[in-house]
């Protein structure tokens, strides 16, 4: 688990007046993002930071026609095409602001945990052992291990289906995620649910996946004010992807938190493909970070291959949430290097750009980082901890494939909410309510409902 720091306490609620000044905060290049860079009422104009040491250069458009343009039954075939600049060189690692030597290599370690627990996902599913489908986040590691990384303990996190390598960031085992996806009865679900619709509010302040796209922004921000009514100043980090972003629900959700200076820490998963339709077709703007500006609040882009980037631009979210200055987009440029899960041959991605993104693969890049150019890993010490993660996944494994399967009878149980089963206590402390300088009579509100 990464690092503890000391309590932070709320301030009044963290607002700040509209007109009046900003709180002071370390958070420069981000909160760059929101204030107007021309001193005139009239004329708006904005900037967003990008940390990115590359800014890929193509398109993808939709093509209908071409040689095989209609299928056997006269249907008109849509293909993807990919042009412009395919062969770039691939950008270097940035330096991060804040990573020790030791960290940086704590999550190159989760990385692979997250990449060879998913290669074992996929073995599994192909000997029939794993019941229903199978997502990954392949070349989307760097994403989901360094923005958890960069939570405190006593911060909340909800993962989307891409993010299983958070979930080791944050003291799963390999085995929960395994035991979950075939079913078993030691699994976080007990064997109820197939895939990744488990939570722990008790011990890892995880909130279960929730399938409609975007419903974890305004639950996530709940908890976060729920945390601020028991006197402290929470991050809550969760994702949402780039066809995601799009839903009703992720304007409600990000609107409610910047109003109430909550710390929401949303990464934008943009990985180029909603399912099967490419960014281009899913959204106008250019880039979807210049949505925080709508909301008043700081967005950054990030390299999402990169994961110095991202714990950065995590860290500091994170810390402006601690300071109760509320929420901040973070989107990750990356791309989602599967389908849309095991049953999808992505067959509609052009290859072309499957072998852009290749070339970027983020654990490759943060090994040649870490032991060619800043040698903070000898080629064995690397060998040795690769090594170490197979290890380790394998006996994982081991331990998933020979837990049981539930009980029938187990079916009834832990359905509904027996009497006392979990209590839901205050996390920080008692709420604190301010009084109104009214009374206020609860006929008053029976009345108003009806
Ligand atoms: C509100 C809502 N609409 C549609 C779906 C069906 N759906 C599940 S995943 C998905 C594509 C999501 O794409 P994106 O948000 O880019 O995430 P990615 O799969 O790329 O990580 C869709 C349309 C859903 N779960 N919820
Ligand atoms: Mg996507």
């Amino acid at each position: 688990m990464p690092n503890k720091k000391t309590k932070s306490k709320s301030n009044s609620n963290g607002k700040h007046s509209r007109n009046g000044s900003r709180p002071s905060t370390a958070h420069g290049a981000a909160d760059e993002g929101v204030r107007p860079s021309v001193a005139s009422a009239d004329l708006r104009t904005y900037t967003i930071p990008d940390t990115r040491l590359e800014h890929p250069n193509y398109t993808v458009k939709q093509v209908i026609g071409g040689k095989n343009k209609n299928d056997k039954d006269g249907v008109e075939h849509v293909r993807y095409e990919v042009s412009g600049d395919l062969d770039a060189p691939v950008p270097p690692i940035r330096d991060s602001k804040y990573l020790s030597q030791q960290q940086a290599i704590e999550i190159y370690r989760y990385m692979l945990l997250n990449r060879k627990m998913e290669t074992a996902l996929e073995n599994l599913y192909k000997q029939g052992k794993v019941v229903g489908g199978v997502y990954f986040g392949l070349g989307q590691e760097a994403c989901s291990c360094a923005s958890a990384y960069a939570l405190d303990q006593d911060d909340w996190f909800a993962p989307m289906i891409r993010n299983q390598g958070s979930l080791l960031v944050r003291g799963f085992r390999a085995s929960d995620t395994m035991m979950q996806y075939m079913a078993k009865a030691g699994s976080p679900t007990k064997g109820r649910d197939g895939t990744s619709h488990f939570g722990d509010i008790e011990k890892r302040n995880m909130v279960s996946p929730i399938s409609m796209l975007g419903d974890l922004i305004p639950v996530m921000s709940g908890v976060a004010l729920g945390a601020r009514l028991q006197g402290r100043n929470i991050a809550v980090l969760t994702f949402i992807g780039d066809g995601g972003q799009s839903t009703g629900v992720t304007y409600e959700g990000i609107n409610f938190a910047a109003v109430q200076n909550l710390g929401l820490v949303l990464v934008v998963e943009s990985n180029e493909w909603a399912y099967s339709t490419p960014s281009e077709m899913q959204y106008r703007c250019k880039d979807l970070a210049e949505r925080a500006m709508g909301y008043g609040i700081p967005g950054v882009i990030v390299d999402g291959t990169d994961a110095c980037q991202v714990y950065d631009a995590a860290h500091e979210a994170v810390e402006r949430a601690h300071r109760g200055e509320g929420p901040t987009m973070i989107e990750a440029k990356m791309m989602r290097m599967k389908g849309h899960a095991i049953h999808d041959a992505a067959a509609y991605v052009p290859k072309a750009l499957f072998d852009f993104w290749k070339k970027r693969d983020p654990i490759a890049r943060f090994e040649n980082y870490l032991v060619r150019e800043k040698k903070w890993l000898t080629g064995k010490e690397n060998a040795e901890l690769i090594s170490e993660v197979e290890r380790v996944i394998e006996e994982e494994r081991e331990i998933a494939v020979n837990s049981p399967m539930p009980t029938p009878e187990s079916a009834e149980g832990g359905v509904y909410c027996e009497e006392g089963c979990h209590a839901i206590k205050p996390k920080y402390g008692m709420p604190k309510v301010k009084k109104g300088t009214s009374g206020y009579k609860e006929t008053e509100a029976a009345v108003h409902l009806k």
